[in-house]
């Protein structure tokens, strides 16, 4: 059971898949070879050991032997970036119809061209979008990377790259495949990335990797670690990363090696912490096959055999990592050291509801997570993936507290995303009824796919502006620095390959009489990123007019629909002051409700009308 560093070989085996025998509504995992593997290859499921619609705590455990290869990957350093040529055609023809109301339901500009499926994003502290995933033909195993300048109007196009101010589409010469990686910006800026695709250029797709990758906004590079001190111990392919409040980067979850035949699928045994020096710590007292019998099981449940889909995790206001398992149950993973994981009880009076891991869960407020769940529901095709029911969970308290919100969602979002948008409103878009699953059709997926979106404001849900392209698996929703959201992507594998992306303008940027606002507030001076602003001290920034109201928003990281990094802090009801005179907040006040990291701030106009945002770092 003991990872070995530098282990970066898949399992050696024969190219065959292990086919859903045990369930017939086994969840495909989701991201394909393009080696020749045939459409029904790339949809082949995993079994219930990998993930199933309704994931069991107390499945046996399943995890061999790591024997695999001890082969390292091949070490490449830097390569200076370049810009590429694709000689690809246009893809985006169609057009954003309006909204009937936009100051009440947001509006959708036209899509635009991406370079890239834009299928794992993120906000960087210059304010730019760091993209990776597919390539620019939109398939797995390209290994190409985008900065998207989201302040320029999108402009990419295929057959003239090179003209585009918005779009830099880069290669990534590391030799590491970062498709489905885990990914968290660090406390000195730079994005790192944990795991992702073995590459062993054999068509063997779909294996971790223990690759340590980092991109540097300014000189916008990849810089791959080699040194075996500086690689995960366990290759990680669907991992998810949390920011420390000590500025350590955990990573959990994922999987080395998926199911072959009668073989069972290797999962990555503990979790593991990159600590600031970059070396790594692995959290053994939580590991999977620990003596003890319940953390083995809790282990599991929470990024094991049933979790390894990226877990949903987040740092507990209280210290320690709150993990909410796609069974319903919720864990509490101690970082420290060699790790503790525990698991909460259950509330009296409540029973654990399911989710599933193609549905999307938020943390909207400080130890306030929106979780979209399961519904039981027996409608032929789309009955058994219902999943239209969302709950709150307050972990503020001793026990996680579950409460439903007044309304279900409009629509089951498989693949959807959650969005916390500059004045909290949660947005929801995207996704559709069906996953893909044994017997779903990739067409099927996308025929059912949710044009519309919703809004969520703490109590009901209410429709919202209608998208002209369908956003399923591998999409991606961001928050951008200007308070519009960036949404986009899907495809590899997919119906549809969506290089492309449509920006939804949320209800604050319009005034009553549905005319999108050009007077907003503009934030003059804010504290400058050299130097961060310890928690519970002022932050004080000079705006144009009368400022009434402060936002903080952590910049996303957004993939698989899953912002692992949201965070949101509402300063309301501030004195009106002067234009240019000083406005000063109190930053939050501890590195466990709001993590060391970069925080998008917005001033609020009494109107209701935000700023672009500054980019601050807090810690
Ligand atoms: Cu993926």
């Amino acid at each position: 059971m003991i990872g070995i560093r530098g282990f970066s070989q898949p399992h050696p085996r024969t190219i065959m898949f292990w086919l859903a025998s045990l369930l017939a509504l086994a969840i495909f995992s989701g991201c394909s070879s393009e080696d020749g593997g045939t459409q029904q290859s790339q949809q082949a499921p995993l079994t219930s050991v990998d993930l199933s619609p309704i994931v069991e705590e107390d499945l046996a455990a399943n995890v061999p032997s790591s024997t695999a290869s001890t082969a390292t990957e091949t070490a490449v350093g830097q390569q200076p970036a370049r810009k590429l040529n694709t000689g690809l055609a246009a893809v985006v023809t169609t057009q954003a119809s309006a909204a009937a109301s936009p100051n009440t339901e947001g509006a959708f500009d036209p899509p635009h061209n991406w370079p890239t499926i834009p299928l794992a994003v993120m906000v960087m502290p210059d304010g730019k979008v760091f993209a990776y995933g597919s390539g620019s033909n939109g398939a797995q195993g390209s290994t190409q990377y985008v900065v998207w300048d989201p302040t320029k109007t999108p402009d990419w196009n295929d057959l003239d790259p090179n003209s585009s101010l918005a779009f830099k589409l880069y290669n990534n010469d590391t030799q590491t495949d970062t498709f489905c990686a885990a990914h968290t910006l660090l406390f000195n800026g730079d994005a790192l990335m944990l795991g992702g695709d073995f590459f062993a250029g054999t068509g063997i797709r779909n294996n971790g990797n223990n690759a340590v990758t980092t991109f540097t906004p300014g000189t916008e590079t990849l810089t791959q670690e080699t040194s075996p001190l500086r690689l995960m111990s366990y290759p990680r392919w669907y991992p998810t990363s949390v920011t420390l409040p000590n500025q350590e980067t955990l990573i959990m979850g994922g999987r080395s090696a998926k199911a072959i035949g009668s073989i069972p699928a290797i999962y990555p045994d503990a979790p593991e912490v990159h600590q600031t020096d970059g070396t790594w710590r692995t959290l053994w007292n939580a590991s999977i096959s620990h003596v003890n019998t319940t953390i083995k099981t809790n282990a599991l449940a929470a990024y094991g055999n049933s979790g390894w889909y990226y877990p949903r995790a987040w740092v507990h206001p209280n210290g320690g990592v709150f993990i909410f398992g796609f069974n319903g149950r919720s864990y509490n993973l101690n970082p420290d050291n060699t790790g503790t994981l525990s698991r909460y009880a259950i509330a009296a009076g409540t029973t654990p509801v399911p989710g599933i891991s193609t549905l999307a869960s938020v943390m909207y407020a400080t130890g306030k997570i929106l979780s979209i769940r399961k519904n039981p529901d027996t409608t032929p095709l789309t009955g058994p993936f219902k999943g239209n029911r969302t709950i709150v969970v307050d972990i503020t308290g001793a026990i996680p507290a579950i409460t439903p919100t007044s309304s279900l969602m409009n629509y089951t979002r498989h693949y959807g995303s959650l969005t916390v948008l500059a004045d909290g409103t949660v947005w929801a878009n995207g996704g559709g009824a069906l996953p893909q699953a044994t017997g779903v059709t990739q067409k099927m997926v996308d025929d059912y796919a949710v044009y519309s979106s919703e809004l969520w404001n703490g109590n009901n849900w209410t429709l919202a502006a209608n998208a002209t392209l369908s956003r399923l698996y591998h999409s991606t929703a961001l928050l951008l620095p200007d308070g519009r959201v960036f949404t986009g992507g899907g495809g590899a594998p997919g119906y549809k390959t969506q290089r492309n992306g449509e920006i939804y303008n949320p209800p604050y940027l319009y005034d009553a009489d549905n005319i999108p606002v050009t007077d907003r507030p503009i934030i003059e001076s804010a504290p400058s990123q050299t130097t961060s602003i310890p928690w519970g001290s002022p932050i004080e920034i000079t705006a144009n007019g009368p400022i009434t109201r402060i936002t903080l928003v952590r910049s996303g990281s957004a993939t698989h629909n899953f912002n692992n990094e949201a965070r949101f802090f509402d300063y309301p009801g501030l004195t009106p002051q002067e234009a240019q005179t000083i406005i000063s907040i109190t930053a939050p006040a501890n590195a466990n409700i709001a993590p060391p990291g970069y925080y998008m701030i917005f001033a609020w106009n009494s109107a209701g009308v935000p700023s672009v945002a500054k980019i601050i770092k807090i810690g």
